[in-house]
């Protein structure tokens, strides 16, 4: 299995995944922007996925995965036991479908133009600024009341949520008003599975310079 991952962006969420299940996938690490490619190989990345998104997982069959958010299920539901989803059809996975369609569209996507397009100009940091507030505020109020996002255990939402929620910080957003989602944010920033995961990176970064685009 290989994920094709950027540091420092969603990618991170399905690494964390892989860590808190124990799979010893490849990393392949993808140079993100116009002209996305491979760093091993230099291979331009839209071969394997058009709009030169992060994350992928290759399968040892040769299926290609993307959507973050099916990887994430994906890599839950092939091992049930790890509790990292709910089963599917119960009310505990719509509960899990809800919070993973809320990051995806109303949290990813407001970051992501701010982070990773400055070709856009002001407009993405303003607009995002404006809007995340409600956002936050409403996961904030979530886990005031609940250790994780689904209560009481940590979950695929968990390494989503901590991934995307992560950029605030990042980003030098003021997270004061945001007391529960700050002190959210150390705790699974402590996790085995996240630390490990940012270690690989790391090493993998170390270890894989960067080839000049061809
Ligand atoms: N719909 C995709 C979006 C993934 C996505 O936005 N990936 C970002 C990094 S967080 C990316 O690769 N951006 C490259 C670009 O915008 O050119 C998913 O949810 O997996």
């Amino acid at each position: 299995m290989k994920l094709y991952y950027t540091p420092h962006t969603c990618s991170f969420a399905p690494h964390i995944v892989l860590r808190e299940l124990g799979i010893e996938a490849e990393l392949r690490r993808v140079r993100i922007g116009p002209d996305p490619i491979v760093v091993a190989d230099g291979r331009d990345f839209r071969e394997l996925g058009a709009l030169g998104y992060v994350p992928l997982l290759e399968l040892d069959d040769g299926r290609v995965l993307h959507e973050g958010v099916s990887i994430l299920q994906y890599l839950a539901d092939q091992h049930p036991d790890s509790g990292l989803a709910p089963a599917p059809g119960s009310a505990e996975r719509i509960e899990l479908n809800q919070w993973l369609t809320f990051i995806s569209s109303e949290l990813h996507k407001l970051f992501s133009p701010w982070l990773f397009h400055p070709e856009y100009g002001e407009a993405p940091a303003r607009i995002a600024r404006e809007r995340l507030q409600p956002r936050l505020a409403l996961v904030d109020r979530h886990l005031a009341k609940n250790a994780f996002v689904l209560g009481e255990r940590f979950s695929i939402a968990d390494a989503y949520l901590y991934t995307i929620a992560g950029w605030a910080r990042v980003l030098k957003m003021d997270l004061h008003p945001y007391p529960a989602l700050d002190a959210y944010l150390d705790r699974i920033g402590q996790r085995d599975s996240v630390r490990d995961a940012l270690r690989r990176e790391r090493e993998d970064a170390r270890a894989q310079p960067e080839r000049a685009p061809a």
